[in-house]
C-alpha cells in the first residue's frame, strides 16, 4: 500500500481574511507525487480544544505516514521549520471560540517538550537547494499552532510511533501585507511548492538524529 499524507492547514484568525496555511494545504490536495503518494489536507480551526480533535480524528480516519502541520507566522520572511513543540500555552489574543489561555499546560501529563521527527536538516538543505528561504526555528510560539504541535507529537509518542511528523510556520501572502509596509510575504507558488519539497524528503528520509 502506498504511504499517505496529511497535511494540514488554520483557518483565519486575528482578523485576517485567509490563512496561507490552508491555501497552502488546500492546494496540494489530491496531488499525487511521483510514487503514487496522496496528500490529503485537513482544515483545523484555529480554537485550542478543537484544533487538536479535528487532528486526531484526521490521523486517526487516515493513519497517514507523515503528518505535516502548517500554520501562519505573521510577519517571518522565511519558512520556520520547528524543532519543538513545548507543553506550555500563553494565548496572547483569544482563539476563533474566544477563549483565551494563560500560562498552561497543553497536556497536564506530558514532558515539558517534544522534538518534531521530521527530517528537518535535511529539508533544510533540500528547500535552499531550490533557493527557497527557510530557517530552523526552536520556538513555535506559545498558541493554538504550538498547542497542535505538541498534541501531534503526544499522540505520535503515545499510539502512532511509525508516524513522521512536525510543523512549519509560513509568512504571510503578498496580498495580506499591502497594508503592513515593511512586513515580510512570499509568494503562495512558492509556499506550495516549498511544503512539497517537505513532504517528499519527509517521505524518503529518517528524522534528525541527536547526539546523546
Ligand atoms: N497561526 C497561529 C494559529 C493559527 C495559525 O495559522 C499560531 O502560530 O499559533
Amino acid at each position: 500500500m502506498q504511504p499517505k499524507v496529511l497535511i494540514a492547514g488554520f483557518e483565519p484568525f486575528a482578523g485576517e481574511t485567509l490563512n496561507p496555511s490552508w491555501q497552502v494545504a488546500r492546494a496540494l490536495h489530491g496531488t499525487q507525487l511521483d510514487d503514487e503518494v496522496t496528500i490529503q489536507a485537513v482544515k483545523l480551526p484555529c480554537i485550542f480544544k478543537q484544533s487538536l480533535l479535528c487532528l486526531e480524528q484526521a490521523v486517526n480516519q487516515l493513519q497517514p505516514a507523515v503528518v505535516i502541520l502548517l500554520g501562519l507566522a505573521a510577519g517571518c520572511s522565511q519558512l520556520m521549520l520547528e524543532k519543538i513543540a513545548s507543553n506550555y500555552i500563553d494565548a496572547a489574543i483569544a482563539d476563533n471560540a474566544g477563549q483565551q489561555p494563560r500560562n498552561a499546560l497543553t497536556a497536564s501529563h506530558g514532558p515539558a517538550a517534544y522534538f518534531s521527527n521530521l527530517p528537518l536538516n535535511a529539508i533544510l538543505q533540500a528547500l535552499h537547494l531550490q533557493h527557497i528561504p527557510a530557517q530552523l526555528s526552536l520556538s513555535a510560539g506559545s498558541y493554538v499552532c504550538n498547542h497542535s504541535f505538541y498534541g501531534l507529537m503526544h499522540l505520535i509518542k503515545n499510539q502512532y510511533a511509525s508516524i513522521k511528523g512536525g510543523f512549519i510556520h509560513l509568512p504571510y501572502l503578498p496580498g495580506q501585507v499591502l497594508n503592513k509596509p515593511g512586513i515580510a510575504s512570499m509568494a503562495l507558488e512558492t509556499q506550495i511548492e516549498a511544503v512539497k519539497i517537505c513532504i517528499e524528503v519527509s517521505l524518503q528520509q529518517h528524522a534528525d538524529q541527536l547526539i546523546a
